[in-house]
């Protein structure tokens, strides 16, 4: 057993981001097995869940004439635009039939604003709005954070940056995620990882 203060965060690991999805990461599911192991050892488990309404502004289908995995500029910054994936309530949403969710003792949904992003599990993609995440973790004592799931470059990433930013010790176990990798992104988020002070295990 890990010590009481060091969480267990399982990024978006949903039908959607598995083979079959509307959003698939490359063998997205060979890491529920890890993943599912691991909870045993954290007395604190976190599962985020990506949650976005249909009108999502971060979905090609909302830009009329926008292809998929092109860039587009929102009022907080560059913002890929991605196929319509977690819709809310829908079966692409729902946790992986695989994964354990009855040891989690929170259950963290992101990404419900129409209009704004949000890979990170503790700000919105314009790096100011808060999911609530910090606060829980300090409430709870908690002063480091091990992340696992989907995808490393984006929303693992993410989560990771902000969790060091606020002065967390995190560690990201890379064989226990899979990437997207768009364009070379899961170097680039490997490099920002590092140098934020992330320990990438394997
Ligand atoms: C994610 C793209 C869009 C992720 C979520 O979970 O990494 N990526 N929404
Ligand atoms: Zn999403």
């Amino acid at each position: 057993m890990k010590a009481a203060n060091h969480a267990l965060v399982v990024i978006d690991v949903q039908n959607d981001f598995c083979p079959g999805g509307a959003l698939a990461v490359a063998g997205g599911d060979e890491i529920i097995i890890r993943i599912n192991g691991l909870m045993d050892r954290f007395a604190t488990v976190i599962l985020t869940q990506d949650w976005h309404p249909a009108t999502h502004a971060s979905f090609a289908a909302n830009h009329p004439g926008a292809a998929p995995f092109s860039l587009a500029t929102m009022p907080y910054g560059p913002q890929v635009l991605w196929p319509t994936h977690c819709v809310q309530g829908t079966a692409g949403a729902a946790f992986h039939a695989d994964l354990r969710t009855d040891p989690a003792q929170l259950i963290l949904r992101k990404g419900f604003r129409p209009g704004i992003d949000s890979y990170s599990a503790f700000f919105e993609n314009d790096r100011t709005t808060p999911t609530g995440l910090e606060g829980y973790l300090r409430a709870r004592g908690v002063t480091g954070v091990t992340l696992v799931g989907l995808a490393t470059d984006y929303c693992v990433a993410y989560s990771a940056l902000d969790a060091a930013r606020l002065g967390f010790q995190v560690t990201v176990l890379q064989g226990a995620c899979r990437a997207i990798d768009l364009n070379g992104s899961l170097a680039v988020a490997q490099d920002q990882m590092r140098a934020a002070g992330v320990a990438l295990e394997v």
